[in-house]
């Protein structure tokens, strides 16, 4: 199999800012992201259990559409961290993730570990916060492994957070730590931090297992100042063979970027 296209989508009404390409409106969004040509989603959630959940579930499957990943980011959004120093905290999020990991088996997709992972404070060690991370992550794998639901590590650039920024540092904790998780590498993010994309990608292959594909300013490839192509040479080198998701920001509009994605991923001859 080769890879597969795909684009970001929250169930809900996503905030402007967020690298969420189609927000909410799921009768007309699920229909067009399969019109145009992309064979799945990356599902940002809130309450697997709302209504908006099971709609999504329901129209994916209905328009052939997979998933990639579930994001539980909205957790974070509530102040739920797997490494927060508060262990009430932390116990909240590893019963709040459990019906996500459930929802994400019925899907076919794995979960991400990004924004949930949460940052230092004034005080902390990394190591303190990593230890605290990894307890939380034990807690979780037994039932994630039962459903065959692969979790996975985000590494994400420092403005929005202040642990595994890097892919290679981010591959080395996961050797390290011993713990049966993978990566998911977010071409954004690693034009900020990473010395060099291709670098990482080859460093990191054997755990890679999921890419957001995007260009230098978060917009579909071709649309900013990342070589692309090259990227998607490296990846194809390398053997990956998971999606290419555009978990883009909806600039100028969620049309014009999904589609100037679709030329994109046209023109290096993954979609017809
Ligand atoms: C999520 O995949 C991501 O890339 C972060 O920037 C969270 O917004
Ligand atoms: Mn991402």
């Amino acid at each position: 199999m080769s890879m597969r296209t795909s684009v970001s989508l929250s169930v809900f009404e996503a905030h402007k800012s967020a690298p969420v390409l189609f927000s909410a409106n799921l009768e007309e969004n699920i229909p067009y992201i399969s019109s145009i040509g992309y064979d799945g989603v990356d599902l940002f959630i809130h309450d697997p259990a709302d209504e908006a959940s099971i709609t999504a579930a329901g129209l994916l499957n209905q328009h052939d559409l997979g998933v990639g990943v579930v994001m539980p980011a909205a957790l974070a959004g509530r102040g739920l961290y797997f490494g927060d120093a508060d262990k009430a905290i932390r116990d909240e999020i590893v019963k709040q993730i459990i019906p996500i990991i459930e929802y994400t088996s019925e899907l076919g997709g794995m979960v991400s570990l990004g924004l949930v992972r949460g940052s230092l404070i004034e005080g902390d060690t990394l190591s303190d916060f990593m230890g605290r991370f990894s307890d939380s992550i034990e807690r979780i794998l037994p039932r994630a492994q039962a459903l065959g639901v692969d979790l996975l590590i985000e590494p994400i650039n420092r403005y929005e957070i202040n642990t595994l920024n890097e892919s290679c540092e981010s591959y080395d904790f996961i050797k390290e730590s011993g713990l049966p998780l993978y990566l998911m590498l977010d071409t954004f993010h690693m034009n900020i931090e990473d010395v060099s994309v291709e670098g990482s990608l080859r460093y990191c292959r054997e755990l890679i297992k999921h890419v957001h594909f995007l260009d230098s300013n978060r917009l579909a490839p071709g649309m900013g100042h990342s070589d692309m192509a090259s990227y998607y040479g490296v990846l194809q080198e390398i053997g990956y063979k998971g999606y290419l998701c555009l978990e883009a920001l909806s600039r100028p509009d969620e049309h014009t970027c999904a589609e100037k994605g679709i030329e994109f991923f046209r023109k290096i001859g993954i979609v017809k």
